[in-house]
């Protein structure tokens, strides 16, 4: 059953049952000083508004039955999974591997790899582990979603421009339906933030469409109150 919401660059055909709330990486590295963020040159309070809009469709999506996944950006204790690339880049005096006050920076297992306590998964809900920006790069995020046969994503998470864009458009072009929340999502670069929410709903829905968490709320209230 579709429930249109309200949204750029048009309404979004949603449909609750075939629809998956991905919430990308509000890890404590992202999210906290002393973590990767901030070993980049971040002012990592600037990610923050992003965590009520993404607890608010959270609560609504547990609600409704609908599938919740969350993913980590990390890498293994060995770092074999680090492209040398990926390593040398940011050079500051901290870079992933090296000790900090979370633990080892993007290392899994570690405290800072964690996701922030306010938006913790629950039991079934899948974490998906990945050493990339796109979360669909070397994970098995699209056979879990082609086995429940989802057809949309609805994404959030950090940071717009970097890894939620990335996942939207692997996701599109796997062929997802993508809707980005536009304050479910936020950047060190508040320019990039903007300009990020442009581009994806530029040229009528090049990568998808965007709206506010409330309206995506509203609707799945609307879903339910059909279904219940
Ligand atoms: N640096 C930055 O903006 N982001 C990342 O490195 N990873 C994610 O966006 N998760």
């Amino acid at each position: 059953m579709v429930v249109p919401v309200p949204a750029r660059p048009y309404d979004f055909p949603f449909d609750p049952a075939n629809a998956a709330f991905v919430i990308i990486d509000m890890q404590r590295d992202f999210m906290e000083p002393g973590g990767f963020g901030a070993a980049l040159g971040n002012d990592v309070s600037l990610l923050a508004s992003a965590i009520a809009p993404i607890s608010a469709v959270l609560d609504s999506c547990r609600a409704a039955g609908m599938l919740v996944i969350h993913t980590r950006e990390g890498h293994r204790p060995d770092l074999s999974d680090l492209p040398g690339a990926k390593h040398r880049r940011g050079r500051g005096d901290t870079r992933i591997g090296d000790d900090g006050p979370m633990g080892r920076i993007l290392v899994r297992g570690e405290a800072g790899h964690d996701i922030i306590p306010e938006l913790a998964p629950v039991a079934g809900e899948p974490v998906i582990d990945k050493p990339g920006k796109g979360a669909f790069y070397a994970t098995d995020l699209e056979t879990i979603l082609r086995q429940r046969g989802i057809t949309q994503l609805i994404l959030a998470g950090v940071t717009t421009e970097v890894c939620v864009h990335t996942t939207m458009r692997e996701a599109n072009d796997r062929g997802f339906e993508c809707l980005l929340l536009s304050d479910g999502t936020a950047s060190y670069f508040p320019e990039f933030h903007r300009m990020a929410l442009e581009m994806a709903c530029a040229q009528d829905g090049i990568f998808g469409w965007v709206a506010p968490s409330r309206d995506v709320v509203t609707a799945i209230s609307t879903y339910r109150g059909i279904n219940s």
